[in-house]
């Protein structure tokens, strides 16, 4: 064969490579040339029966042109590869702005969805959720708290106590230590969030900024007490923090909760151990014809309990209280429900009954938040 010959075997060649438009055709193009019969394997083994000047000349050039079709063979598989994948990427497609099926039957629980709200909003002011274990020492649940021995709550008939705990602590002393440590380490269901606040103040230096969210328990069971609740409590620690900071923080959150933007608040004067000055929380309401509505109305409404965190709370998780001062605010989760989405009957949000989850739930995803439409937090 002649080198013409040769140059021209070669440039159909390429142009079979160049047009091959998939791996299948690319490789058939392969074998047609390299296989086993293929073109340039037969021209091969033509060079045995060549003379050794003309063999070793023919030879070279053969090896030129395998090279040369080799790099073109490679070059294009290649490209054919990343074709491929584009072509799949882009059948595969997914419309991530696709709005969401509405799901048949799934629903979010009133008190996940109202405690995600909750969230939502003080995250925007720049708090941190904690959360702690539901069985609490009873020191951190009440003693810490400023919460005297013969305080009410301590009493087995509205906290549930674990069974064991108080047996298994041994102290030495007199009788009346040895009661007071034991019944520290004794463990009960938590009556309130706040031993999760405790917790966070003994593991943090301040300045804090927790919000506590979580299951409760009472020994209680009436029209409008159900032994597991939920609450969420607020905490607050820095060098300057007052009283007006509470008010505003307190006012901003219900007025972003309910969507209300003049949205009364008040604070009446009260007592609980572990603030000092304490407060309930109001808010502007009207009771006219028997229907409770929330706004501007002249009516008040009780929603929740606050105050400057007690000195002797502080004192009790190593913060100084000269240095540092602090508020607290706590609120039942259930009753800001019921209040926002007119859910007339405590006891059912714990019956399972899913007619009712139906009716109240919320369909998963459901974006936006009620919470923040309005809000300026999104
Ligand atoms: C209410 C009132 C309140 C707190 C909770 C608190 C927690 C610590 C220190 C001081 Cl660690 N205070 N929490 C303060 C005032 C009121 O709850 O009516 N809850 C349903």
């Amino acid at each position: 064969m002649s080198e013409t010959e040769l140059n021209t075997l070669q440039s159909e060649i390429l142009k079979a490579i160049e047009s091959a438009s998939d791996a299948d055709a690319l490789d058939v193009v392969r074998v047609e040339v390299l296989g086993k019969k293929g073109k340039l394997t037969e021209l091969m083994k033509t060079l045995g029966k060549l003379e050794p000047e003309a063999r070793k000349a023919f030879g070279a050039a053969l090896n030129v042109v395998k090279d040369t079709l080799m790099q073109s063979l490679e070059a294009k598989q290649k490209i054919l590869a990343s074709a491929a994948l584009c072509a799949r990427l882009e059948k595969e497609r997914i419309d991530v702005t696709l709005a969401p099926r509405p799901m048949a039957d799934g629903r979010i629980h009133p008190i996940t969805q109202t405690t995600d709200e909750i969230v939502t909003i003080f995250a925007a002011m720049g708090f941190n959720v904690a959360k702690g274990p539901d069985i609490e020492e009873d020191w951190n649940n009440f003693t810490a708290l400023n919460m005297p021995p013969d305080h009410p709550a301590r009493q087995m008939q509205d906290t549930f106590y674990m069974p064991d705990g108080v047996d298994a602590v041994a102290v030495a002393g007199s009788e009346a230590d040895r009661i007071a440590v034991a019944s520290d380490k004794k463990r009960v269901l938590r009556t309130h969030t706040s031993p999760v606040q405790i917790r966070t103040m003994l593991n943090q230096k301040p300045p804090i900024r927790i919000i506590a969210p979580g299951r409760t328990f009472r020994c209680d069971s009436d029209m409008t007490h159900t032994p597991m609740f939920h609450q969420f409590e607020g905490l607050v620690i820095d060098e300057k923090t007052n009283m007006g900071h509470l008010k505003g923080c307190l006012l901003d959150f219900l007025r972003a909760f309910f969507g209300i933007d003049d949205l009364p608040l008040r604070f009446r004067p009260s007592y609980f151990p572990f603030t000092e000055p304490s407060a309930e929380v109001d808010i502007g309401c009207s009771r006219k014809g028997g229907e409770l509505k929330l706004g501007n109305y002249g009516d008040w409404l009780e929603v929740g309990g606050c105050g400057m965190v007690n000195s002797n709370v502080l004192r009790n998780c190593g913060i100084d209280p000269d240095v540092y001062q602090g508020f607290a605010f706590g609120t039942g989760i259930e009753r800001l429900a019921m209040l926002k989405y007119g859910i007339p009957d405590l006891r059912t949000f714990f019956d399972g009954d899913m007619r009712w989850l139906k009716h109240y739930g919320f369909v998963p995803l459901d974006i936006p938040n009620p919470a923040l439409v309005g809000s300026g937090a999104c």
